[in-house]
């Protein structure tokens, strides 16, 4: 095993059985004219996390260790988006409609693809989830657990909504779970810190969180 320095306590880790998890690191989050930017928010805060999320990326291509990257998004006839998900809020364009990068948070548009420097290699798992936890309506466990394994390193956008509940899903399905939390960002500063302090709170209640040098360090 191999300790990670981290929040609550050292993050000990199976190298044998350790993926990462890059949750949506998708145009419509990051870049102007996608869902992020529709629902209201100032989107370029996310944009300063992908050099980081990169990097840990190719820590682990260096490793040969399994990759999982999760894009939200929807069948083009929309037929697992609840009405409940699609009608939310008050903006001018909503799920489906057309935006400059295509339809919003629809699979195949230019907005749904992952930014070209956080972007899956042949070989690494790709899942399209209709939900903001990454275990709703997709095949994430059994893909994990076909793979043995049993550790998941967290990255990806946004921390308090679909990082947080993916999280939360793994932690109540047996994964043992460590939130990355210089690769991960929300459009709320306040809410990244509430998130990581829900997490590592009492005694990692849903996991752990390090920072991206304090891994690598760990895993060199
Ligand atoms: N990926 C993800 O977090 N989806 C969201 O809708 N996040 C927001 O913060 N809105």
């Amino acid at each position: 095993m191999i300790e990670v320095p981290a929040r609550p306590y050292p993050f000990s880790l199976d190298p044998a059985r350790t993926a990462l998890v890059v949750i949506d690191m998708q145009r419509d989050f990051v870049e102007c004219g996608g869902f992020g930017e529709a629902l209201g928010n100032d989107v370029t805060k996310l944009q300063a996390i992908m050099p980081t999320v990169a990097a840990l990326l190719a820590l682990f291509r260096a490793k040969g260790w399994p990759i999982l990257h999760t894009r939200e998004c929807h069948l083009p006839d929309l037929s697992d988006c609840p009405p409940a998900k699609r009608l939310r809020g008050k903006g001018a364009l909503r799920i489906g409609d057309v935006g400059p990068m295509g339809r919003l948070l629809v699979r195949g548009e230019a907005g749904a693809s992952i930014v070209p420097e956080c972007a899956p290699l042949p070989g690494e798992m790709v899942i399209d989830k209709p939900g903001k936890g990454m275990f709703f309506a997709t095949d994430c466990e059994s893909l994990l657990r076909g793979a043995g394994v049993t550790h998941l390193v967290f990255a990806g956008v946004t921390t308090e909504v679909c990082v947080q509940t993916s999280m939360r899903e793994a932690n109540d399905r047996g994964f043992e779970c460590l939130l990355v939390s210089d690769a991960t960002e929300s459009y709320f500063p306040q809410f990244k810190a509430a998130a990581i302090e829900m997490i590592v709170a009492q005694g990692g209640i849903v996991g752990w969180a390090t920072s991206f040098p304090q891994l690598k360090e760990a895993l060199a």
